[in-house]
């Protein structure tokens, strides 16, 4: 029972959440840059205009990842800052940020993973083509992942193309939680289909330019359980695992769509843009990896009207559970049995282990990453030390069901804790901390927690510490 010589120790952000600089140095707006703008939409009305400022300050990151061991650090590109407006016209100075952070994590030793869309889409491209609602996003996200395999393949051997589509788009076409704040079902399942060929053709394309390192995608999991025994949770159970699970995985990992979910979803909201040759291009883009983001289960009932229900899931006021959404399932809290975070998200170590038995049992022995994984809290501060004792005893209970896991075959092969540094957390500004370091928001001085040396040891003896 041990981690492999090579595992991956990581940690991950996203361009938006942790960068900063929105308009500096010729970026272009994304429609998050827009969308926290408009008054109701974000905790206390916070932007990811400064966040971490770690486009100013990234030696000083990259030094503290050095200093702790990290093996590998996963962060995204801001389209708008390489594309300000999505698609023909490159900004020079966002490919020299990107380029001068990837020099400085090779030259510590660390591995570069990188994520080509982590939800910051160019506004241009909503405001000219829709955005995701069309095949014209599909042809620029092509030509803006051919420009980062071109400027950063020489380095980056690592390549996530999307960031957990579901929630984009469940967020961007039902809640109306995220940009662009519609709520139209068939619009949901049709951007999740042209996200799956903007998947596709990054995929094809990054082989065609012969990049040699690997390229795969992430999806959040969030395993379902029947909450009861009843047929009607079982049923329910069902419906939570063919939209969350086989509805994002199966094109990506099988190149096809779930036959009778896709049948009972064009019955209810019409028949979707699929051709042949679609399907043909997805089954011929091979994915090298599978990403995986868990946090939670999901414990699924029956939802017995079509009223919508909370699900503690997203907020934007700054406490647990004020998000909702319709659908043939609903996720139940129940805090007498299961264990939770302060955000109320179900702390369950196994249903990690369970998640990646899901994926082998149904896709075969692909190789998986857990590329997000961590605790959102509010971090006590004693005698000016940040004592994160609950987000160490998170992720070590995460890790040993990740040793346990490859004890049993799993063929896991990194972990990124969610996430490097503390930063934006979308929707509830930066009260809900993640990070090993922490950030003093009146000065933006970095400080090293509790869960920073907890885990420079775990990396030091590969895991053996745990
Ligand atoms: C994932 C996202 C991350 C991060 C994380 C925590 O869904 O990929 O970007 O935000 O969730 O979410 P939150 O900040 O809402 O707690």
């Amino acid at each position: 029972m041990t981690f492999p010589a090579d595992f991956l120790w990581g940690a991950a952000t996203a361009a938006y959440q942790v960068e900063g600089a929105w308009d500096k140095d010729g970026k272009g707006p994304s429609i998050w840059d827009n969308f926290v703008r408009i008054p109701g939409k974000t905790f206390d009305g916070t932007t990811g205009d400064v966040a971490a400022d770690h486009y100013n300050r990234y030696k000083e990151d990259v030094a503290l990842m050095a200093e702790m061991g990290l093996k590998s650090y996963r962060f995204s590109i801001s389209w708008p800052r390489v594309m300000p407006k999505g698609r023909g016209g490159v900004n020079e100075k966002g490919i020299e940020f990107y380029s001068n952070l990837i020099d400085e994590l090779i030259k510590h030793g660390i591995v570069p993973f990188v994520t080509l869309y982590h939800w910051d889409l160019p506004q241009a491209l909503q405001d000219e083509v829709d955005g995701w609602e069309s095949r014209e996003c599909v042809d620029a996200f092509e030509e803006y992942a051919r420009l980062c395999f071109e400027r950063f393949g020489d380095r980056v051997n690592h390549w996530i193309t999307f960031n957990e589509p579901i929630v984009f788009q469940m967020f961007g076409y039902v809640t109306e939680a995220h940009p662009p704040a519609k709520s139209n079902p068939h619009l949901l399942y049709q951007t999740s289909h042209y996200v799956n060929l903007a998947h596709a053709r990054a995929v094809k394309a990054y082989r065609e330019i012969g990049g040699t390192g690997e390229i795969g995608i992430t999806n959040v999991i969030n395993p379902a359980y029947p909450y009861t025994d009843s047929v009607a949770d079982r049923e329910a159970t069902w419906w939570s695992e063919s939209y969350s699970f086989h509805w994002y995985y199966d094109p990506i990992l099988k190149g096809e769509y779930p036959a009778e979910y896709l049948a009972a979803i064009e019955e209810a909201y019409g028949k979707l843009d699929i051709t042949e040759d679609d399907i043909s291009l997805l089954k011929q883009a091979k994915s090298d990896f599978i990403g995986i983001n868990y946090y939670q289960p999901s414990r699924v009932a029956a939802n017995n009207s079509e009223t919508s229900h909370s699900n503690g899931r997203e907020s934007n006021t700054g406490a647990a559970g004020t998000a909702s959404f319709c659908g043939r399932y609903r996720t139940v809290l129940d805090t007498e049995q299961f264990e939770y975070t302060k955000w109320l998200w179900e702390i369950c170590p196994d249903a990690l282990r369970d998640s990646m038995h899901r994926i082998k049992d149904r896709y075969g022995d692909i190789p998986i990453y857990i590329t997000e994984n961590g605790l959102g809290d509010e971090d006590p501060i004693v005698n000016g030390e940040v004592l994160d004792e609950a987000r160490i005893d998170y992720i070590r209970r995460h890790l040993l069901a990740c040793k346990q896991a490859i004890s049993e075959g799993i063929n896991l092969k990194g972990y990124y804790a969610w996430s490097w540094i503390d930063l934006l957390s979308w929707l509830n500004g930066y009260k809900k901390q993640y990070g090993f370091v922490y950030v003093d928001r009146e000065n933006l001085q970095r400080k090293k927690k509790q869960s920073y040396h907890w885990y420079e040891e775990v990396i030091a003896t590969n895991g053996e510490s745990l």
